[in-house]
């Protein structure tokens, strides 16, 4: 008799020779070689949906700021959260076993060592970035969903964000949870409205110029803009780079990952001195802002800016709120951060402030133990969430004075206008705008708050990075023996100096990190630090 997962698995055999690996951006290769890897990573969102007794499971097809010819694939859970780590750990697995039988039999395993009844409903939503293998790649993700006996709903091109968003209302519809209703629709309204609601009448000063990176978030901006009050009265957005027409440009010299790494404007950018900008990744789930001061030096202000400039303003609501006893806002990021922007909550902001290793589900994780967490890597991706002792609060608290009614009601918006599932860069880009807004600030008030420290990040190409062992939020290294003092030794030969290496989890090489007082000091000391690691 033939077995319908056996058949799907070898319809998309795997390459000889690979190991794959579900990482902190879940599978992300080349795409001619991730078929395989498709199919199976269906079978396993069919098992951790029936695990969850029939919850909806994300699948979302992206490779976000790589180049144009990789893709990728991660799986969400229920709520919007990245997936468990145990089942990062069977997605591997799975993802490198030799054939149709292993597999087959492995997904026998899983299901009887988590007591999965096979026969029960299975539900998966998938969606894609604009890359060009995505459809190839989403019917190799579909022979495995129906081999499973999974219920499909496929909403074709999408941003990560919104297809966590998806997931989180199709598993809280008609729930007290609700989040909202799962459409394109219904994403571009619910944020829309947050975005006029958190305004208050209050009109940001110039226009916002937004480079899509030629990627997916590019249609869904132009959608999302029909949603939000006319430009006369609110935002003026200009859309660039969103050509999705040819794929091949898609992250090709403009997009988040582009500005950040070069710390320079797209080359194709055409603003004027204090024009506000910002830049997407090709996936829409980061954002960086920057802007040309007077003297036409290039400004960056990324998601160090991005967590300093909301955790500050979220603090004056809940102070004017009259909720400033019991509600505790932190600020969370990775050792990544710059010094200055640490020094600038904990001393100037007065907030709390915590360091997690790299990943966004680290941040979440941590920023879920807080009141309310906001998290930012300072390459853009982040977003803030509010526990759900805190939300109550603000629903039910019974404003004292005008002023506090205000507040509160300013607050309630952003909760809606915060993607509470998945940073997400078109709902952060709003919240920057409502921000700037209300402060009546421009980019260059807002980079003025503290001076960024001089830093350098350098990718170091090493043997076998998997040696290299890290502790205290990666911040120093327990292996190579000896080689965290030689650091150590670096560091302070250099005035306000800090450093560090890490494997990175994306790529194959060491990431060394390096700060201090001066370009030169900061150059030299990421230069050094590079040589102790070759
Ligand atoms: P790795 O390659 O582990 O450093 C990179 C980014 C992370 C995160 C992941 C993707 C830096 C230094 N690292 O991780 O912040 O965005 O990719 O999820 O930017
Ligand atoms: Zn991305």
């Amino acid at each position: 008799m033939s077995n319908p997962i056996v058949e799907a698995v070898q319809k998309h055999p795997a390459p000889e020779g690979l190991q794959y690996t579900y990482g902190t951006a879940g599978f992300r290769t080349k795409a001619d070689v991730l078929d395989s890897v498709l199919t199976r990573v269906g079978l396993v969102a069919a098992l951790r949906s029936r695990s969850l007794k029939g919850k909806w499971i994300g699948v979302m097809i992206t490779a976000s700021h790589n180049p144009p010819e990789d893709n990728g694939v991660k799986l969400v859970e229920p709520l919007g959260n990245m997936l468990q780590e145990e089942w990062e750990v069977l997605s591997t697995e799975m993802a490198n076993k030799a054939n149709g039988d292993e597999v087959f039999k492995f997904y026998q395993d899983i299901a009887s060592k988590y007591k999965i009844d096979l026969e029960a409903p299975a539900r998966v939503v998938v969606a894609r970035d604009t890359r060009a293998s995505g459809a190839r790649l989403l019917g190799c993700v579909q022979d495995g969903l129906k081999a499973a006996g999974a219920e499909v709903k496929d909403y074709g091109f999408l941003t990560t964000p919104q297809l966590h968003y998806m997931v989180r209302c199709l598993n809280t519809e008609g729930t007290k949870d609700a989040y909202g209703t799962p459409t394109e629709k219904g994403y571009y309204e619910k944020f829309g409205a947050a975005f006029k609601t958190a305004l208050k009448g209050r009109k940001p000063s110039g226009s916002l110029t937004v480079d899509c990176a030629n990627g997916v978030g590019g249609p869904k901006l132009v959608e999302l803009i029909k949603h939000l009050p006319p430009k006369e009265e609110a935002l003026e957005i200009h859309v660039v780079n969103d050509n999705v027409i040819k794929p091949e440009s898609l992250n090709v010299d403009c997009g988040a990952d582009f500005v950040k790494t070069n710390q320079r404007a797209p080359p194709s950018s055409k603003t004027g001195p204090g024009d506000r900008c910002c830049s997407l990744d090709g996936d829409a789930d980061r954002v960086v802002f920057y802007f040309k001061d007077s003297s036409n030096v290039f400004r960056l202000l990324d998601g160090d800016r991005i967590a300093t400039l909301v955790a500050s303003f979220l603090g004056d609501q809940v102070r004017l709120a009259g909720l400033a006893d019991t509600i505790r806002i932190g600020v969370v990021q990775t050792a990544y951060a710059n010094g200055a922007a640490t020094q600038y909550v904990e001393q100037h902001l007065k907030l709390k402030v915590d360091c997690t290793p790299t990943g966004v589900k680290h941040l979440h994780h941590a920023a879920e133990k807080l009141d309310i967490g906001v998290y930012f890597e300072a390459n853009g991706h982040g977003t803030v969430i509010f526990s759900n002792d805190t939300l109550e609060q603000i629903a039910k608290y019974e404003p004292k004075n005008p002023g506090q009614a205000e507040a509160l009601s300013v607050l309630r918006a952003c909760i809606d206008l915060i993607n509470q599932s998945v940073g997400d860069a078109l709902s952060d880009m709003l919240l920057v705008e409502v921000v700037l807004a209300h402060k009546s600030w421009g980019p260059q008030e807002w980079l003025s708050t503290y001076t960024d420290l001089p830093n350098r990040l350098l990718k170091v190409l090493v043997k076998d990075r998997t040696i290299f062992k890290t502790t205290d939020a990666e911040r120093k290294l327990t292996s190579p023996e000896g080689l965290q003092k030689q650091i150590d030794a670096e560091v302070s030969k250099v005035r306000q100096g800090r450093s560090f290496a890490r494997a990175s989890g994306t790529e194959d090489a060491v990431r060394v990190y390096a700060e201090a007082a001066t370009k030169a000091e900061a150059e030299d000391l990421a230069r050094k630090v590079s040589e102790l690691v070759k």
